[in-house]
């Protein structure tokens, strides 16, 4: 089967959002209702093994803060937490403050123009996303992307398949036809439950995670000024980026296995 479309993840993948973006918001939301809970970079690092906002401060309290009394309403003071930290987070993206990684505009455009379909498939809240590719691509940046599947659209979050499962049947594909962009082990499982091939793209908080079984691990897609470079898989043949020639081969070797 040909490749006929890209299915992009979006923190940590389209852009390098967690550490400097979502992880300030939460804590910018905590210290606004007045609650001592202060999320450090590393502490944070561990909470990413939670994906979902809601279900990570769940976790947090649960996990780190036994010494915090739950109030009666829990789950409403949850839900105005994450919607204060997305207040914060979607306005961080509308001053510019989160730029998307390197290779991610080439490659997006090279996509359109060669009618490479596009979609996405995120853990994060459906705000973010649209925040995030207006502010970084275009206003209509959206409508690039044939489906957006995002946060709470499925009942189960990464590693779950479920969102994958969601954008494959909304483009009516199968996973033979597309490629999965990633860049975390919960990421990778939940393209692998779906059975989709899946390039990996490490962050700082990823570059130690479990990607076996991935088609391809780099540290960026890499523009023609700045190389990438292949942590693991097939080499690119002195390809100094990923482009859409280099994924059509790849999706090829893939469906081969
Ligand atoms: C990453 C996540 C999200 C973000 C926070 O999603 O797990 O929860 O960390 O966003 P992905 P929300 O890597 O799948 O893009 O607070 O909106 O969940
Ligand atoms: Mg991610």
């Amino acid at each position: 089967m040909t490749l006929q479309a890209l299915i992009f993840d979006v923190d940590g993948t389209l852009a390098d959002t967690e550490r400097d973006g979502h992880r300030p918001a939460f804590n910018r939301a905590f210290a606004e209702a007045g609650l001592d809970w202060v999320w450090g970079v590393d502490l944070y690092g561990e909470l990413l093994a939670v994906t979902g906002g809601k279900e990570r401060m769940r976790h947090y309290v649960e996990r780190y803060r036994p010494d915090y009394q739950k109030p009666a309403d829990f789950d409403a003071l949850i839900a105005r937490l994450h919607a204060a930290k997305t207040r914060h987070y979607t306005a961080m993206l509308e001053r510019g403050a989160i730029p998307l990684r390197s290779g991610v505009q080439r490659l997006v455009g090279e996509a359109r123009r060669m009618g490479v379909r596009l979609a996405i498939a995120t853990t994060t809240t459906p705000d973010n996303v649209s925040a995030l590719l207006r502010h970084t691509l275009a206003p209509d940046a959206e409508s690039w992307f044939e489906v957006i599947g995002a946060g709470d659209m499925v009942p189960a979050k990464k590693p779950a398949p479920d969102i994958y499962f969601h954008v494959l049947e909304r483009l009516g594909l199968t996973p033979t036809q597309c490629l999965a962009f990633e860049d975390s082990e919960n990421g990778l499982r939940a393209t692998l439950a779906a059975g989709l091939a899946t390039v990996i793209t490490v962050n700082d908080y990823t570059r130690g995670h479990d990607f076996r079984d991935a088609t391809i691990v780099l540290d960026q897609l890499g523009e023609p000024d700045a190389p990438c470079t292949v942590l693991s898989g097939p080499s690119l043949n002195g390809a100094r980026y990923l482009g859409i020639e280099q994924l059509r081969l790849l999706s090829a070797q893939a469906n081969r296995r």
